[in-house]
């Protein structure tokens, strides 16, 4: 008799993510690479996004490298590129030409789960947003509140299974661009939660009509990376520490530290974390070099401008926590 067919094959290893110094270095074997601000290089390849949100420091471009080589292409307002099973989509869209926030945020997520469930990497792991004046508006009529409802509207069967780890942040380019990108691959990942803070699918009314549909972060399949959505000093479902960066910092990374131990992830934030930290006013950006000099002066940091979804938040962090 015949054994039965054996699964052969293994969860990949996770892309590599890194920041270089050097920008338009694509190889055979880069997935996606990112680069930041009005003055980031235009590059005519559809594995190049230049995200509108202006660096702090040094212009750093974002690299991810992995196992096999990569193709891409473009179809419409979306691209992508895939290689050794894995997938970058990015959907890249104007709100005035979709009718609104909503809409546009929709429309943005129609299009990217649509072409993620014709892929053979039908898994997405990590997905981020960036939008035009995230806090303008007010109460459910914050811009931001928008984007969640037609975010939610948009998520197709792939998202079924449960929700990416992601981030959202408000950009200060054209208040008009969406910019949505993802990272697929074709098996689950697992879904990891924090445990100081609800989830926020099950956020109470107080903060719109649609909950953020976001996981807090994802361990990749092959275990041997957790993809770290934003992170903020949301304690529960509230914000902690209105006004106060340092405390804001501290609380931040008692969050950090949390997912890691929730994820199973040695402790410690170092050389293994490259991580991005999204502050909403240029002059808090010394207070957070100082904290991150002082509590994980070993991680790969890069510095944006940019608006966290809540008004009384000033920093988030996000980023991936390698085991080796
Ligand atoms: C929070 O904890 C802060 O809407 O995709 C963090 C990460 C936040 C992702 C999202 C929002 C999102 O609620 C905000």
């Amino acid at each position: 008799m015949r054994e039965p067919a054996r699964q052969t094959t293994h969860a990949r290893a996770a892309p590599r993510v890194r920041y270089s110094h050097e920008s338009g270095e694509l190889s055979a074997s880069t997935l996606a690479a990112f680069g930041f601000g009005a003055s980031a290089p235009v590059l005519d390849d559809p594995r190049w996004l230049r995200v509108a949100l202006e660096p702090f420091g040094d212009p750093l471009v974002e690299v991810w490298e992995v196992d096999g080589e990569v193709h891409g292409g473009r179809e419409g307002e979306l691209r992508w590129s895939r290689g050794g099973g894995w997938l970058f989509a990015a959907v890249e869209c104007r709100e005035d030409e979709h009718g609104g926030t909503e809409a546009a945020a929709r429309h943005a997520y129609d299009l990217l789960s649509r072409f993620v469930a014709g892929a053979a990497e039908q898994h997405v792991q990590r997905i981020w947003n960036y939008l035009g004046a995230i806090n303008a508006g007010q109460g459910d009529d914050e811009r931001y509140k928008h984007f969640c409802t037609g975010r939610i509207g948009g998520m197709g069967e792939v998202f079924a299974q449960g929700y990416p780890a992601a981030t959202a942040i408000g950009h200060g380019a054209d208040p008009a661009l969406l910019q949505v990108y993802l990272l697929a691959t074709d098996r689950s990942g697992t879904r990891v939660e924090n445990p100081r803070q609800v989830s926020a699918w099950r956020y109470p009314r107080q903060y719109g009509r649609t909950p953020p549909s976001f996981a807090r972060a994802t361990l990749l399949p092959a275990g041997d990376v957790l993809a770290i959505s934003g992170t903020a000093a949301v304690v529960g479902h509230a914000s902690a520490h209105a006004g106060d960066i340092d405390a804001q910092l501290a609380e931040t990374l008692r969050n950090l530290e949390a997912l890691l131990a929730a994820g199973g992830l040695p402790a410690g934030i170092g050389r293994l974390a490259p991580l991005k930290a999204y502050v909403r006013q240029a002059e808090h950006v010394a207070a957070v070099r100082a904290f991150a000099a002082k509590h994980f002066p070993d991680a790969p940091l890069l510095l944006l401008h940019g608006d966290i979804c809540r008004a009384e938040l000033l920093i988030e962090i996000d980023g991936w926590r390698y085991r080796t």
